[in-house]
């Protein structure tokens, strides 16, 4: 059975649920917002819900329900591979139920037949110079496919609110269908001289994006595709990218709209732009040492950087007070396919020595590595050494989660956005004369 229709039949029971909430519940207050937080970036206010995933501070993200190892071990695999299929995953988020192969084959089997991108794709693409980020080029090929959005197209022509999920949902498995191709594309532009190689139709979405920047016979890094694209798929609902597109959606801007708003904000080098950092801080590190350093001279050099007041890229996370498991996933991939790789043996140095020294800092709330700590060094591995492109791999996948979350907010009426913002006069007079509760941590002199 397709995702529409097994969607439709969830529908009745999840709308009950959400509704006697609504009108049982209406007033429950369900926490309380402090001065820190207002000027501490809404840190922690619990303002949305999200079923399709959710980030468990000590165990990581739960993909509907189930951690990254269930995910991995429970999604139907690519006939040959021990990794699975992305078509598997997107039913999983979008109509929560583990897919059978069946089901998992019918999302891959729509996606090729909606995987042709039309010409002015390529045409925006062009029009831009080469050193243009790639993620500018992503973001506007995915506004260059917005004149194709159904929704839009029915809406103008009247559509009853209850059915607007339908046409996000075409939307959404019509956008997502293409961006293996639109990556590729751009990776080929940018690096490879504008090479072009169609999809082959015998591959699965995740293995095509490999075929397409030209890694057809390579079997392993086809493998680390299907991981990768699965590891990075949703983050829970209120992260940067997420809740961008969920508020540019609840506008009802369609879904390529929004999804291009959260490609924005992924972009960004607090969010998603972060793996290429951490890849060129790597690099930067085996080239200060021109060798690879032993643990003492390692440890030193971390010291160093947090004297100087600098990040270590790849360990902290805001959220997470664990090692992430999808760093842990993909070091597993590494172990086994890898295992001599230098830049892996400076990761696994990184993670003997950097916690430990974080944590004598006292600063940092999590000391351990985010998932950014090894994406880098997985794709360098396989030759994608262009660490700019890597925020394009981790949006191609996270689309598939943020159109998930559209589909849903339409499902259940979500109203558009419209907090309310105060002045600092405000504020002000809402504390006059309180007795100082002491020094938030946002505090800075
Ligand atoms: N190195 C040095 N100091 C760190 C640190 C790290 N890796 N992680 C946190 N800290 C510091 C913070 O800078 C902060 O210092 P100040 O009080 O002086 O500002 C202090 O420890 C407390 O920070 P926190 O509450 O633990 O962390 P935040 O929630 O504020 O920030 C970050 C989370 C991920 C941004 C942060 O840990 C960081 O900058 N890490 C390095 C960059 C990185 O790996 N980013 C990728 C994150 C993964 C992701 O979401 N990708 O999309």
């Amino acid at each position: 059975m397709g995702m529409k229709e097994r969607i439709k039949e969830k529908i009745p029971a999840w709308r009950d649920r959400v509704n006697r909430l609504k009108r049982d519940f209406g007033p429950f207050k369900v926490g309380e917002v402090t001065v820190e937080q207002i000027f501490g970036g809404i840190r922690g206010v619990q303002i949305s819900v999200s079923d399709i995933s959710y980030v468990d501070p000590m165990e990581g993200v739960r993909l509907r329900g189930y951690t990254i190892p269930e995910t991995l071990a429970l999604l139907p695999k690519v006939p040959g591979s021990a990794y699975p299929m992305m078509g598997g995953l997107y039913y999983l988020l979008m109509v929560d139920d583990m897919p059978t192969m069946e089901d998992a084959l019918e999302v891959e089997q729509e996606w090729k037949a909606n995987s042709e991108i039309p010409s002015c794709v390529f045409d925006v693409i062009h029009a831009m110079p080469r050193s243009t980020h790639a993620m500018t080029l992503f973001s506007q090929s995915i506004l260059a496919l917005q004149s194709q959005s159904v929704f839009a197209t029915e809406y103008s022509h009247g559509l009853a609110k209850k059915d607007y999920w339908e046409y996000y949902l075409e939307d959404g498995v019509k956008m997502t269908a293409k961006l293996p191709g639109i990556g590729a594309y751009i990776y080929n532009y940018k690096y490879q001289d504008g090479v072009y190689i169609p999809p082959d139709p015998d591959l699965d979405w995740s293995a095509n994006f490999a075929h397409m920047i030209g890694k057809g016979d390579h079997r392993e890094y086809q493998d680390l595709c299907r991981l990768f694209f699965v590891l990075h798929s949703d983050h829970e609902g209120a992260n940067v990218s997420a809740h961008t597109s969920h508020l540019v959606a609840s506008a009802l801007s369609d879904i390529y709209l929004a999804s291009a708003a959260g490609l924005n904000g992924l972009a960004g080098p607090l969010h998603g732009l972060a793996n290429q950092e951490c890849l060129r801080w790597l690099l930067n590190t085996y080239e200060h040492f021109g060798k690879l350093p032993n643990r003492d001279e390692f440890a030193q050099y971390v010291r160093d950087i947090l004297t100087n007041g600098q990040v270590v890229p790849g360990y902290g996370h805001a959220v997470l007070r664990v090692t992430d498991p999808r760093f842990t996933a993909q070091l597993e991939f590494a172990e086994k396919y890898m295992p001599d790789d230098e830049l892996l043996y400076l990761v696994k140095l990184g993670l003997d020595v950097i916690p430990e020294i974080l944590l004598e800092t006292g600063k940092a709330k999590n000391p351990y590595p985010n998932v950014d700590a090894i994406n880098g060094t997985l794709q360098h591995h396989y030759g994608v050494t262009q660490f700019d492109f890597y925020t394009v791999l981790f949006g191609i996948s996270r689309l598939v989660g943020i159109t998930t979350h559209a589909v849903w907010s339409r499902i259940f009426g979500k109203p558009i956005e419209r907090p309310k913002s105060l002045t600092t006069q405000m504020l002000e007079d809402m504390v006059e004369g309180l007795p100082p509760m002491g020094n938030g941590s946002g505090a800075k002199e």
